[in-house]
C-alpha cells in the first residue's frame, strides 16, 4: 500500500447510498424536498403528532429492506480490509447515514452517529433493539411492557449525535480524513473536517458536487461515488502516490 497515511477517518453521507436507490436530503427532489424535517425529524415533532413521524420512519424502513450495496459501500469495505491486513493503523468509518448498507457489504470498523433505521428504542426503558417491522403499528416495548414508547434509533435536529468522543478521539489521531457523499450542512459532522485538518491530516472529498465545506478540503473529486470513491482507493492501495 503506498502513501504515507496511517490512521484513517471516513465520513459518509446520504449521497453514497444514492445509487443503491436511497433517497439524499437536500438535492432537488430530496427528502426534505417533500417532507418538513422540522415535523418528522425532531423531537417536537414526534411529540406532536408521533404517528405521521412512525409513519415516515415505516416507509423508510420499508425502502432500507430492499436496497443493497453498491460499488462505493463495497470499495469502502475493501479499504478496510486492506488497510487492516497491511497493518497501517487505525481506520474508522463514521457514517451518518441510517441505513445497513456498510454492514451488508462487510465494513467492521463502523459508527452510526445519526442513528440505525433497522433498530427501535424504547422511550420509558431505553431498551434498543433489532426490528424489521413497521413502527407505524402499535406495539408494546418487548422489556417494560409499555404501550406508545417505541421511537426509531435515529438522532434527530436538537438530539445528541452517538459516539461523539470516540470520532473526536479518532479525528485527533487522523492522518487521512475523507467526506464521500455528504453536503457538509449539517453539524458536528460539517466541523469534522476542521477538526481533521487541525490534527494535520490530509483531507479529501469526494461527492457529486461542491457542497458547504468543499473549500476546506486539500483534495477534491467530483462525480457518482460508484464512480470517484472506487477509482480514489484504487488510487491509495495500488500504484501511485495516494495523495499529495
Ligand atoms: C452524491 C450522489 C452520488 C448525491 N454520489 N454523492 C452549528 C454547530 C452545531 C450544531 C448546529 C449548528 N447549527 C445548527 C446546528 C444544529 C443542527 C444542524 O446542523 N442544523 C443544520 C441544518 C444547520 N444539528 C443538530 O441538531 C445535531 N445535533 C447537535 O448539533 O447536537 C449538539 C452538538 C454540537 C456539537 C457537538 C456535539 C453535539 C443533530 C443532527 C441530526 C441530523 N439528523 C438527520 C436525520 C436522521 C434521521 C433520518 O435519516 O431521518 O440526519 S437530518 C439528515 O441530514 C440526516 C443526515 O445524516 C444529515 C446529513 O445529510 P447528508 O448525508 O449530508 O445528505 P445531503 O442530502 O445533505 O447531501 C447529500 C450529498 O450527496 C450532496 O452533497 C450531493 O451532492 C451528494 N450526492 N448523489 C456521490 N450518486
Amino acid at each position: 500500500m503506498s502513501g504515507q497515511a496511517s490512521n484513517i477517518v471516513i465520513l459518509t453521507g446520504a449521497g453514497i447510498s444514492a445509487e443503491s436507490g436511497l433517497g439524499t436530503f437536500r438535492d432537488a427532489g430530496g427528502i426534505w424536498s417533500k417532507f418538513d424535517p422540522m415535523k418528522l425529524a425532531t423531537p417536537e415533532g414526534y411529540a406532536a403528532d408521533p404517528d405521521t413521524v412512525l409513519d415516515f420512519y415505516s416507509a423508510r424502513r420499508a425502502n432500507l429492506l430492499e436496497a443493497r450495496p453498491n460499488g462505493a459501500h463495497l470499495a469502502l469495505a475493501q479499504l478496510e480490509q486492506a488497510w487492516m491486513q497491511a497493518a497501517r493503523g487505525q481506520f474508522l468509518l463514521v457514517t451518518q447515514n441510517i441505513d445497513d448498507l456498510h454492514e451488508q457489504a462487510g465494513s467492521a470498523s463502523l459508527l452510526h452517529m445519526h442513528g440505525e433505521l433497522l433498530k427501535t428504542r424504547c422511550t420509558a426503558c431505553g431498551h434498543l433493539f433489532t426490528d424489521r417491522e413497521p413502527l407505524a403499528v402499535p406495539r408494546v416495548c418487548p422489556s417494560c411492557g409499555q404501550a406508545g414508547t417505541l421511537r426509531p434509533h435515529v438522532v434527530w435536529f436538537g438530539e445528541m449525535p452517538l459516539g461523539m468522543d470516540q470520532i473526536y478521539a479518532a479525528l485527533e489521531q487522523a492522518d487521512l480524513f475523507v467526506a464521500v457523499g455528504t453536503s457538509g450542512t449539517v453539524w458536528p459532522a460539517a466541523g469534522f473536517v476542521q477538526e481533521a485538518r487541525a490534527a494535520g491530516a490530509w483531507t479529501v472529498e469526494l461527492t457529486l458536487e461542491p457542497g458547504e465545506v468543499s473549500a476546506l478540503f486539500d483534495e477534491r473529486h467530483y462525480g457518482p461515488a460508484t464512480e470517484v470513491l472506487p477509482d480514489w482507493v484504487q488510487r491509495l492501495t495500488g500504484a501511485g502516490p495516494a495523495h499529495a
